[in-house]
């Protein structure tokens, strides 16, 4: 019996899930909530909220804190570590750790330290790490733009236009800021990169697919672009560690794992990935065909691609999958953040979210919701503030409200990929929620997907190790065999679209574009038209 170890360093949690192969059955489930299990931190949802709303920063040796209390809990399950074949990783995307030389002798001498915190403080020449949440280098974002040549440049290059949360941008607004502290940076890490450096002791290679979230690698051969890096900081590629392929073993597990928790010394550490690539493989999606909803802190609409397409608009990406090919992707900020503050706000739960929900006729009687509560990725929102069109703050239908507008931005910010698809796999937190699925059957006019696990980041990094471990074996085992067993949907938990609505719903998609057309553009205000159609769909 052999295990494979998959961790996933999320904005809100440190998650472990374990497979045993070869009987394909999943071993277990362990998180660690940062703002529940390492309050000393301070974070709320394990973001260091600042007075800015556009600035977004997390400590990083909370999450290095965070891996000794998850094995911790392991250790004290009885879970039998020295099974372990391989480990690798996934991490929120974006988000940069800034470490000084002395990181290098600390990683090293781990095993003699006290506990991963002790031994990794006074590494770092930036305290906090800012993370995909920031949207605060619009500026920066402007000035790589047109080094770079434009923004059809920058995308055809990197795979993205410059977004505010992308590492390159951020790495020069440090740059600008706090120009010594950069001159004292020794390595620029992503979280991923970074955390992987803590299981092996020693600085680990960036992927390609948490690579593309950077604005600085070339998309197309998988190597940091000169031109990109020119345009965002000087001498910045000697501080960023190589890019190597999401399948490769890059070391053996520090000593200190060995001693402290009775890992096997030849446990091999995997190249981590970014959360949204690793989940791609965590739900299957290896091939074209469907896409995933993923309903965590951020909503992520996705789907495997074969070829290199970007966004002509600009506001979607394209990254590498970790398969080797490529993954079209939207991201929104205000996800379940946005749908935590209407539940309080109502005073439910999410069992009263639900019923909400379901009390309420779709379409919502022309009450319209946008739900900009933070600044918004998708679309470009930089001064946060919810708009509503005939809505009250205090009206149980602004549950309806969040969740329509929700999967109806999704809806519409993804005509850039060309998919039509009629089946969606949903993950993350929020997909154990069947009167949200619901909606999005409605809205997309698709069949959506349950899966057993929700952590599907943490899954797909476990299948990855298992992929990677028999690769360097020279067993290389196809893509749709790993994920076999793991992740089949449970046709049973399918929810279908209701053909009743689906009118209803393409009137409703206009009327939403109108209203974004209104609050960010000054289109002419919809309240009439979203009179009429209430008056057209009154249940
Ligand atoms: P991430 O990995 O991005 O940190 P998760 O995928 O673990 O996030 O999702 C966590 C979120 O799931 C929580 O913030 C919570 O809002 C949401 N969630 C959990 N259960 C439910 C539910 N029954 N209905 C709606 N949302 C839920
Ligand atoms: C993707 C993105 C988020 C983070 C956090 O571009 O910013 O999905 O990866 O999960």
């Amino acid at each position: 019996m052999a295990l494979y170890l998959g961790l996933d360093c999320s904005t809100q949690s440190l998650t472990a899930v374990v497979i045993r192969i070869p009987e394909r059955k999943i071993e277990g489930v362990w998180s660690v909530n940062f703002e529940h299990r390492l309050p000393h931190w301070g974070t709320e949802s394990g973001v260091l909220r600042h007075e800015d709303p556009r600035i977004c920063h997390s400590p990083p040796l909370m999450w290095v804190e965070a891996l000794d209390v998850l094995f911790s809990d392991m250790k004290r399950d009885g879970f039998p570590f020295e099974q372990v074949q391989a480990v690798a990783g996934s991490a929120q995307q974006h988000g940069s750790v800034y470490l000084s030389a002395r990181a290098e002798e600390a990683l090293q001498r781990l095993p003699e330290a006290k506990n991963l915190k002790e031994g990794l403080s006074g590494i770092f020449t930036r305290e906090t790490s800012p993370i995909w949440m920031d949207s605060s280098t619009s500026e920066e974002c402007r000035e790589i733009t047109e080094a770079v040549g434009g923004m059809q440049a920058l995308s055809e290059l990197t795979g993205s236009a410059a977004f505010e949360r992308f590492t390159g941008p951020q790495i020069r607004r440090f740059y600008k800021t706090e120009p010594d502290a950069y001159n004292a940076t020794w390595q620029i890490h992503l979280v991923s990169s970074f955390m992987a450096s803590v299981l092996a002791g020693r600085p680990a290679p960036i992927d390609p697919g948490d690579g593309s979230g950077m604005n600085l690698m070339d998309i197309k051969t998988r190597v940091w672009a000169p031109r990109a890096l020119e345009a965002t900081a000087p001498n910045l590629k000697e501080k960023l560690p190589p890019i190597a392929p999401s399948d490769s073993v890059f070391s053996k597990i520090s000593t200190y794992f060995v001693k402290r928790y009775g890992f096997s010394p030849e446990t091999d550490v995997v190249v981590w990935s970014g959360d949204n690539p690793n989940s791609l493989i965590g739900v299957g999606l290896v091939e074209r065909g469907k896409v995933t909803i993923s309903l965590g802190t951020s909503d992520t609409y996705f789907g495997f691609m074969p070829e290199v397409r970007v966004d002509p608009a600009g506001e979607g990406h394209l990254f590498g999958s970790p398969t080797g090919h490529y993954m079209s992707l939207i991201c929104f900020i205000n996800g379940s953040l946005a749908r935590e503050r209407i539940r309080d706000s109502l005073g439910l739960d999410w069992d009263g979210f639900s019923k909400a929900l379901e009390d309420t006729p779709p379409g919502n009687q022309g009450k319209v919701m946008l739900p900009w509560f933070d600044p918004e990725i998708t679309p470009k929102v930089l001064e946060p503030g919810v708009r509503r069109y005939r809505l009250k703050e205090d009206d149980p239908a602004n549950v309806r409200a969040c969740i329509e507008a929700q999967a109806i931005s999704m809806r519409i910010h993804s005509e850039w990929m060309g998919v039509k698809t009629k089946t969606i796999l949903a993950t993350g937190g929020a997909s154990a929620n069947r009167a949200i699925l619901q909606v999005l059957a409605d809205v997309h006019d698709a069949e959506v997907y349950q899966f057993e696990v929700t952590a599907s980041a943490a899954l797909g990094a476990a299948l990855r190790s298992y992929h990677a471990h028999f690769k360097l074996q020279g067993n290389e085992i196809p893509w749709p065999e790993v994920v076999s067993g793991f992740t089949d949907p449970d046709p049973s938990k399918k929810v279908l679209p209701r053909s009743q609505y689906k009118e209803r719903y393409q009137e409703l998609i206009e009327l939403y574009k109108a209203c974004e057309e209104h609050a960010l553009r000054g289109g002419p205000d919809p309240t009439p038209r979203l009179e009429a159609f209430a008056r057209k769909y009154p249940s």
